[in-house]
């Protein structure tokens, strides 16, 4: 029996979660959870949204965080679930997302007693799925002991928040309905605040170097987003008059019709004149930026570290100079008042700048092209869209997008789990209702998590899913080809009907012409529910960024070992 101070171990993680934000979360049961989720259910302010697999359920609390810009949740059974999660929590700790992960986890007594557990690797060993999560959390705890529930939690919760990335959290199954303390009042708070000394000497420096620089430039980085940056960015950027791009893993998260925005820093495939300026610069400040061989282009955009500023999540890096415990959105909104406007690399820009190649659509019965397809993308975004580009050409495609303000840009760019896009679009559409979702997956990709469609369809969500049938792994063919990037064709479009089953609403077409492309466009538009559109693409139809990009990537990954 509970009283007017204690609850149930559950009911205590469901109150934290709604006090965090959450609204929703997404799980799949089995008998290791079953009271957990009863005891979740009671929480009226939260819904469930049941996933066909527990991967999927990751890459939707991935999607819902994206969306909603907070933590997100997913429930899971013991070890067939959670370590079918793994692989989502993982990319969640690479693009820097607080999910947290629940697992139920083995009766209290049965490591007492020495017993051989089912859904286990069969042997007596009942830490092995908090030890793996460890490595892709930055906090896994396993909650046996109902007493210690409330700090285990809440540290769990307030570690989530404060580093941006998942945690793990184990409830013994005979424990979720076991008694603890009620929440009490406490604040979870964000990123901690800067050493204000080292704030102050990080700003003086870089304000004085920006303020010497001939041609300064400003360069937003991922990490913008995730550490509450973004604002802080704009406001530096209005403030300094300098020219400005973005990496591509942060597209959007700087307004693209800013009128100093001159597009995507990628190396030879970032946007024509912008790597030019960049790097023609004498001094560079990078917001949260990240330099992968994917960001760089097999490191081809190359930085020369004497011209460049790191303003990172926790630290400023200059060069020559490091200092720490300066966070970015701290670190960003003091150095704008500090900055003398200076437009020289804007002049410069300007001087260079190519308009778009003007592209006119064909005859209706033209064969598509991705040209194409990405045009009419193009038209249909407005400042509620929300582009999830998935992993391959998509990238590219989705990169040459000219967002209007207020529309949003997925990408995974970090991580690159194909199938991640089906279940981050369904966690999206769950996070931000007000949007409509726009989705550019590949069918390679989609044969990992197709399934999801399915709760897409259930909960009658209204995504405009593109499906790119160009049959096979065509980002694979350019970076190293082989048979093993020919894929078994499907019939995408029926799938829809498949999931539909009596009940669903969800609206499938295809088209392999321009015509049939803008017909089915319409369709979608008008639809009221979920509209997938499976294009038929060229096997040898891809972007030239791609190519470009592809070999950059394979040589990168090429180069022979180093032997003495
Ligand atoms: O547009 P396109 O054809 O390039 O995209 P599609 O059809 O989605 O093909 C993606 C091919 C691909 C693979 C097989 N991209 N990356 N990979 C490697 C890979 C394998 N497994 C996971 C989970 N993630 C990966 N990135
Ligand atoms: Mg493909």
């Amino acid at each position: 029996m509970t009283d007017h101070c204690t609850t149930t171990v559950g009911s205590y993680l469901a109150d934290r979660l709604e006090e965090i934000g959450l609204k929703h979360y997404f799980a799949v049961p089995g008998d290791y959870n079953l009271v957990l989720l009863d005891r979740i259910l009671e929480n009226k302010n939260l819904e469930m949204i049941s996933c066909c697999n527990e991967l999927n359920a990751g890459y939707a609390a991935d999607g819902y965080a994206r969306a909603t810009g907070g933590a997100s949740a997913v429930f899971v059974t013991y070890s067939v679930g959670g370590l079918s999660l793994l692989n989502a929590v993982a990319g969640a700790y690479a693009e820097d997302l607080p999910v947290i992960a629940v697992s139920g986890g083995p009766n209290t007594n049965s490591e007492a007693e020495f017993e051989m557990l089912h859904h286990t690797l069969g042997k007596l060993d009942y830490d092995y799925q908090r030890d793996i999560f460890s490595k892709v959390t930055a906090e896994a705890v396993t909650i046996r002991d109902p007493h210690e529930a409330p700090t285990k939690i809440d540290h769990a919760i307030q570690t989530a928040l404060r580093f941006r990335k998942p945690v793990y959290i184990e409830i013994a199954c005979n424990i979720a309905d076991a008694i603890t303390s009620k929440p009490n009042v406490r604040s979870f708070g964000g990123p901690t605040a800067s050493d204000p000394v080292s704030l102050q000497a990080a700003v003086d420096h870089v304000a004085n170097l920006l303020n010497n620089a001939a041609k300064p430039v400003l360069v937003s980085g991922v990490k913008l987003r995730s550490f509450g940056a973004e604002e802080n960015f704009h406001k530096l950027a209005d403030a300094s008059g300098y020219a400005i791009a973005s990496m591509p893993n942060a597209k959007g998260f700087f307004d693209e019709q800013h009128p100093n925005y001159m597009g995507i820093y990628w190396g030879p495939v970032g946007s024509p004149g912008c790597g030019e300026i960049v790097d023609s610069s004498d001094l560079c400040l990078f917001a949260g930026p990240t330099f992968t061989d994917y960001t760089t282009t097999g490191h081809a955009a190359l930085v020369d570290p004497s011209k460049v500023i790191q303003a990172r999540p926790n630290s400023v890096v200059c060069p020559n100079q490091t200092f720490s415990n300066v966070k970015l959105s701290e670190f960003l909104e003091q150095l704008a008042p500090r900055i003398t406007a200076n437009d020289a690399s804007m002049v410069a820009y300007k001087r260079i700048q190519e308009d778009p190649p003007a592209l006119s659509a064909g005859a209706p019965e033209t064969p598509l092209s991705t040209r194409q397809l990405v045009s009419r993308v193009q038209q249909m975004l407005t400042a509620d869209s929300a582009v999830i580009a998935e992993t391959g050409d998509s990238w590219f495609n989705g990169m040459q997008l000219n967002l209007p303000t207020g529309s949003r840009f997925e990408i995974q760019m970090q991580y690159g789990s194909i199938g991640w896009s089906v279940g981050a679009l369904l966690g999206y559409c769950i996070g931000a209702p007000e949007r409509r979702p726009i989705a550019l997956i590949g069918d390679g990709s989609f044969q990992l998590t197709a399934q999801e469609i399915s709760t897409i369809i259930r909960y009658n969500l209204n995504p405009i899913i593109f499906l790119i049938n160009n049959g096979g792994y065509t980002i694979e063919v350019e970076i190293h080809d082989g048979p093993y990037n020919n894929i078994k064709n499907w019939n995408y479009a029926d799938l829809v009907h498949v999931f539909n089953a009596a009940d669903g609403n969800g609206w499938s077409g295809k088209a392999a012409t321009e015509g049939e492309l803008d017909e089915a466009i319409k369709t979608a538009k008008s639809h009221n529910g979920p509209a997938f559109i499976e294009v038929l693409i060229d096997r040898d139809d891809c972007s030239k960024n791609l190519l470009v990009w592809g070999s950059h990537v394979a040589k990168n990954n090429g180069r022979p070992p180093r032997v003495n």
